[in-house]
């Protein structure tokens, strides 16, 4: 059943298990008090399926393009290759390519000459109708990306829409695809999200633990040798008061030596679904021989990359809410519009933190350097750290250079978080591969900044403020607009 349809494709529906079924509406709550998050009424099922089944999942396999279904190659075992010409399997499944860092990847993969399948069920774009928030950035349907795409350079990139969630949709693509290397950025990622209330944390981590879950089991019933490259955090780690290791920590303890996974301390239920992600992925490489790499990124800033440069339909996301929209890309836009930047507590929390550009060198580094049959791969993901703070005095500075008036204020923390902390996180492996850092300099601040001045027009000012209280989760909203 699985196979690829034209581009007036036709939609399937598959009877996907019932696992989440209540509105999506309920427990939001204002903080403060002097804006509102907007619900959308309706529930999740009704996104997918408007028909009589209270279906969750659905399939909908398309491409607008013709496909080759020439042999795939099969994956070099000559692993941890460090030469600058590294093998390349040429079959990348980019589950999540759909959204912000899976798009950008998806199309510079392309461009390097991996064929390239996205899998996604369009979710996070019913997230923006359900919170009534919007990408800065105007962007096409997922269709006319490719067909764009497809004109531009020549080269296809299949579709699968559907919930990874769903393991028949899954085994499917598996076997219609055949992967050597499955990029895993499919999951919810908002941690404000994921702390508005009950359904959300249940949603979030029913979502990103079944769904790895499910390609673990894809992999081992239809692609063995094929390698999982799975989007991981930072955040996993949380901030302890020694060094953070990359993965593993070599410990003595009562005279007695042993390398281990380093300690995790999550501080929300999405960051708690990596930890689980991670412990089920090394887990099976263990149990099952799996090959796996996990990138434990950092906070994502920027846009722009060289594909999604091309056209202005293949424009990537941009969020800046208080719910999806994270520290830097935040504070541009607050700076492009007027508003001030809004640091949280004492604004010492520090983080790692990359550019968009570098997040698709270290997956392509990923791919091309895969982990031996059994072996758990883990590097860390992001080029620099910065305190909140320091992230303020940046943008202040690179907006004064463009004539404008940058104030910062503090806003009472909505996160159960250490404020003034000891941060060294070693980053020193995916170096070691070749990735050649974009750092946060002046001058990409000021184009960073550059950008969001172009597309301030379509700030919506209210969707600032940040709406989700760690402390108050579940509260029942004081004010949902309609
Ligand atoms: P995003 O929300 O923009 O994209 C995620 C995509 O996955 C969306 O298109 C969504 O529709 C899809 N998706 C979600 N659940 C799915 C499911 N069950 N089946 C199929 N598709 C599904 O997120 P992003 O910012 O691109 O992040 C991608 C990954 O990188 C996430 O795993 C996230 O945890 C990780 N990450 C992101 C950042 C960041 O700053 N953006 C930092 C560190 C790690
Ligand atoms: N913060 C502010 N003001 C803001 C927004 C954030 O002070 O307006 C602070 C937060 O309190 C936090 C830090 O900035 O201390 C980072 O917050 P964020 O919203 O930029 O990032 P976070 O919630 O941690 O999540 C993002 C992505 C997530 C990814 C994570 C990487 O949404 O998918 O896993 O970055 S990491 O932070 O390393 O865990």
């Amino acid at each position: 059943m699985a196979h690829l349809l034209s581009t007036s494709c036709s939609i399937k529906f598959s009877s996907g298990c019932k696992r989440y079924s209540k509105p999506l509406n309920q427990g939001l709550e204002a903080f403060p008090t002097s804006f509102t998050l907007q619900a959308f009424k309706y529930p999740l099922r009704s996104l997918v399926s408007q028909g009589q089944k209270p279906l969750r999942n659905y399939t909908v396999r398309a491409t607008t393009l013709p496909i080759s279904k020439e042999a795939p190659p099969q994956p070099s075992s000559d692993t941890h290759q460090t030469s600058n010409e590294p093998s390349k399997p040429q079959r990348v499944m980019v589950i999540g390519g759909d959204g912000y860092c899976g798009w950008a990847t998806a199309l510079h993969l392309s461009n390097r000459g991996y064929e390239v399948a996205i899998v996604d069920s369009l979710i996070r774009r019913y997230f923006d109708h359900q919170l009534g928030t919007d990408s800065l950035t105007p962007i096409s349907s997922i269709q006319n990306r490719l067909r764009c795409w497809k004109s531009l350079t020549g080269k296809s990139i299949e579709l699968y829409v559907g919930d990874i969630c769903d393991f028949e949709f899954l085994s499917e693509t598996f076997q219609s695809f055949e992967p050597d290397a499955v990029v895993h950025f499919g999951e919810q990622r908002s941690a404000p999200y994921s702390m508005i209330d009950r359904s959300r944390a249940v949603f979030t981590q029913n979502n990103n633990v079944i769904g790895t879950l499910n390609v673990l089991f894809a992999i081992k019933e239809f692609r063995e040798q094929c390698h999982l490259v799975k989007l991981g955090t930072m955040g996993e780690y949380g901030t302890p008061n020694i060094d953070i290791e990359e993965g593993y920590i070599t410990i003595t303890h009562n005279g007695r030596t042993d390398t281990l996974p380093y300690p995790k301390q999550a501080s929300s239920f999405y960051h708690l679904s990596k930890v689980h992600d991670s412990n089920n992925i090394a887990f099976t490489c263990k149990a099952w021989g799996i090959r796996a790499t996990d990138l434990n990124q950092g906070v994502v800033y920027g846009v722009r990359t060289d594909e999604t440069e091309m056209h202005e339909e293949l424009c990537n996301r941009f969020d800046y809410d208080g719910v999806f929209g994270t520290a830097l890309n935040r504070f541009c836009v607050q700076a492009a519009v007027g508003h001030p930047l809004t640091v949280y507590g004492k604004g010492g929390q520090t983080r790692g933190y990359l550019d968009i550009r570098d997040t698709v060198q270290c997956v392509e580094l990923a791919i091309a350097n895969p982990a031996q049959p059994g072996e758990f791969l883990v590097y860390n993901q992001f080029t620099e750290q910065f305190s909140v703070n320091e992230l303020a005095t940046l943008v202040t500075k690179a907006g004064e250079k463009l004539g404008l008036n940058v104030q910062t204020i503090t806003v009472p923390n909505p996160r159960v978080e250490e404020e003034e902390h000891y941060y060294n996180a070693k980053h020193t492996k995916l170096v070691e591969l070749g990735l050649e850092p974009h750092l946060l300099s002046d001058s990409l601040q000021d184009s960073l900044l550059n950008f969001t001045i172009k597309y301030k027009d379509r700030v919506d000012t209210k969707q600032i403020m940040p709406s989700v209280s760690w402390r108050k989760i579940g509260v029942k909203p004081k004010t949902i607009t309609a």
